[in-house]
């Protein structure tokens, strides 16, 4: 009888210590991250950089496993199974999610910046708080962004210096709407493609050309097909790291205060490793002969933006950040 008494308390023991560490999310757990970029670019690294702090300040209850150059898919896809929580984490490009959070749009708008330090003013002030703060309607928990350099235009069939050069170049744009309007606002096809079809698509003449910054144009070796690099410098979309509201509500305060911190402190590593392969890769592309163009008239191609920011303004959110973002000194 003793006996039995005694068994059920430690067995009733046993289950609220087991219900108090399910609630405080003290479990040990391993967090799956998708990155669509390859494993040295910075954005990786920083991610690793973020999963050893997280291991460390959790005491190593929580890891993050971090799965780059597309092993879980490509961004369109992961950033679905993020949203139903399939995936924990993942650091995707403003464009891409701007599909689903129409805010990050704003961030992706051609010519919106005057340059990367306006951009960072706004991500580190109060806009950049705010923009965090607004993912969770949409199934994410925004934790930080990361600047990534500008975004040109290339291709491999001959230096653009006009717009009137862009006419009829089929250009591969990443999978969004924005991104496809500003391209044919320009005279050229976009063609919707994910990042890990481009290479093959440049190959095979599929596409005549793309937009990237300079890491993306080098690391995936698309300077070795598009020549031509014109330095129209038309977006500065910041990538940002977003978790699944699921797999954020499985951690205790506490831990949820880990993980926005240690994301934080990433974003600023991502920014020291930027500068350096940003120069290196362009430095690279001009080894490899593909030719720069910088001499050009940038004001006809900003010019052909009004319709994007037309259509954009339609709703009142929208053209009021796109006005709050403008007066940011
Ligand atoms: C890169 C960005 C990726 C991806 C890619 C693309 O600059 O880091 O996340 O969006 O561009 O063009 O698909």
């Amino acid at each position: 009888m003793y006996r039995r008494a005694h068994l059920s308390r430690t067995m009733t023991l046993v289950v609220a210590l087991l219900l108090t560490a399910a609630a405080t999310g003290a479990f040990a757990r391993e967090f799956r991250v998708a990155d669509t970029q390859n494993e040295d670019y910075p954005t990786v690294q920083a991610l690793r950089y973020m999963g050893s702090m997280v291991a460390e300040r959790s005491g190593g209850r929580h890891q993050l496993k971090v799965f780059h150059s597309r092993q879980l898919g490509e961004e369109k896809e992961t950033l679905e199974q993020t949203r139903v929580g399939a995936i924990d984490l993942n650091r995707t490009n403003v464009a891409l999610i701007g599909t689903i959070v129409p805010a990050m749009n704003v961030l992706a708008m051609p010519f919106l910046f005057r340059s990367i330090e306006h951009l960072q003013k706004v991500l580190d002030g109060p806009i950049g708080s705010e923009l965090l703060g607004s993912f969770e309607p949409y199934g994410f928990v925004g934790l930080a962004f990361y600047d990534s350099g500008a975004r040109s235009i290339y291709n491999s069939v001959r230096p653009v210096r006009a717009v009137a050069d862009l006419h009829g170049l089929r250009l591969r744009v990443q999978q969004s709407e924005q991104m496809s309007d500003m391209v044919r606002s320009l005279g050229a096809v976009p063609v919707e493609l994910p990042y890990g079809q481009v290479l093959t698509g440049l190959a095979t003449g599929l596409i005549d050309g793309a937009e990237n910054n300079w890491p993306s144009f080098v690391t995936t070796n698309h300077y070795k097909y598009a020549g031509y690099y014109t330095l129209t410098e038309h977006t500065v979309s910041p990538e940002v790291l977003v978790m699944s509201k699921k797999a954020w509500a499985s951690l205790s305060a506490e831990d949820q205060a880990i993980f926005r911190e240690s994301a934080l402190r990433s974003s600023r590593f991502m920014r020291e490793k930027w500068k350096d392969l940003e120069d290196r890769s362009r430095r690279q592309a001009e080894a490899a002969g593909v030719k720069i163009v910088t001499d050009f008239d940038r004001k006809p191609f900003e010019a052909a933006m009004a319709g994007i920011y037309a259509k954009a303004r339609l709703d009142p959110a929208i053209a009021q950040l796109i006005e709050r973002i403008g007066k940011v000194e």
